[in-house]
């Protein structure tokens, strides 16, 4: 038996020097290693032996199996790196020092009216929020005053994860943290909150020239004592003639949103149509761009804040129709479109 063990030594060093395929490498381990392998039948074999032979012999089958099997591993590692090699060697080589003919890419339309309002809105002493894209059921609709079953909901119906959280349908989802982020230093040392927090948002809807599933709205808060809908519509207007650098037509009318009271839509004359009607204001003339509110007291409890001492205004701008308007982008879906042809219009100037 003893010869029988080296023997087989020696055939599989053997084969695994001839091999440079993994699945032929298979069929080697399962031929020495497998249920029926040889190194198996060695071991079978052994029962017609003494018991010291046996305890001797045992040992040194043993050692084949390890042996076989480090050198089977080995030999696998072994392929799979000069695969590897194989393929970085096929692959064409690029040297990025060379020049390119290529136009110089520009800034996204959508990330340059944000920065604008980033900027319009910091000057004015807001602070600008990051916020997740996947949020809870509690912070996108419960802590807004929207709760299970409420019929609000169905205006929004997004995509769920299986885990039970959502990709967010609106910024309004992060109200709730901003009022619990800044609520002691507004009750502590009476500052003010005022932030605004952009973001992407999703919504399962079929798509027009004006509505997308994936889109980006601008949300914006300020919560102090005293504030009214004035100082909303101060705020909305420095915002729309900093963004138009122009008069533009804008309408104030009565909306509902579970989380303000009372609730407003504003809305801006068409500027792709000059307010005539076309597919990108559904023939209305009129485009939903801002809808905004006074806080809803629930909303301020919920974050933390006593709605008896404290008031503040909430807005959702839309900032990818905002993009829309400002360059002339007739199909919202453009902008998401990836296409350079239609993006490469718009250029930045720094
Ligand atoms: C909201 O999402 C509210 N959270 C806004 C809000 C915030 C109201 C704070 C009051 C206080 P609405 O569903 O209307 O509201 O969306 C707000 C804006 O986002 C719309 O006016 C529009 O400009 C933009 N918007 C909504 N859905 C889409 C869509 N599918 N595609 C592109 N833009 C959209």
């Amino acid at each position: 038996m003893r010869e029988q063990i080296e023997q087989l030594k020696l055939n599989l060093k053997e084969e695994l020097a001839l091999v440079n395929d993994l699945q032929e490498l298979d069929n080697i381990r399962v031929k020495y290693l497998g249920k029926k392998g040889l190194i198996t039948d060695l071991l079978k074999g052994m029962k017609d032996l003494s018991n010291d032979e046996r305890k001797a012999v045992g040992a040194l089958v043993n050692e084949l199996k390890q042996e076989a099997s480090n050198s089977i591993t080995d030999k696998i590692e072994e392929l799979k790196q000069a695969q590897i090699k194989k393929e970085i060697e096929s692959m064409p080589v690029f040297d990025v020092s060379l020049p390119t003919n290529l136009d110089r890419g520009s800034y996204h339309p959508i990330t340059l009216v944000q920065r604008e309002c980033e900027s319009i809105f910091k000057s004015m002493g807001f602070t600008v929020e990051d916020y997740s894209e996947v949020v809870t059921d509690y912070e996108c609709f419960e802590s807004v005053n929207i709760p299970k079953n409420h019929p609000a909901r169905d205006m929004q119906d997004t995509y769920y994860l299986e885990n039970g959280q959502l990709l967010k349908s609106q910024t309004s989802a992060a109200q709730n943290a901003i009022l619990k982020k800044y609520g002691d230093a507004l009750k502590k040392e009476g500052k003010p909150i005022k932030a605004i927090f952009p973001g992407r948002c999703f919504r399962n809807e079929a798509t027009d020239a004006c509505h997308e599933n994936t889109f980006f709205q601008m949300e914006g808060m300020m919560v102090d004592k005293d504030i009214s809908i004035s100082n909303l519509i101060y705020f909305m207007k420095t915002m729309l003639s900093e963004v138009f650098k122009k008069d533009i037509k804008v309408r104030l009318r009565p909306g509902f949103f579970p989380f303000v009271e009372p609730g407003f839509e504003l809305d801006i004359s068409c500027l792709i149509c000059g307010g005539e009607g076309c597919p990108s204001c559904k023939h209305s003339g009129w485009l939903e761009l801002c809808p905004c509110g006074m806080i809803h007291p629930e909303v301020l409890r919920e974050g933390g804040i006593d709605p008896d001492e404290y008031t503040g205004f909430a807005f959702g701008l839309g900032l990818t129709r905002l993009a829309m308007m400002k360059y002339g982008v007739k199909d919202i879906r453009d902008l998401n479109s990836g296409s350079l042809k239609a993006l490469s219009q718009f250029t930045d100037d720094e």
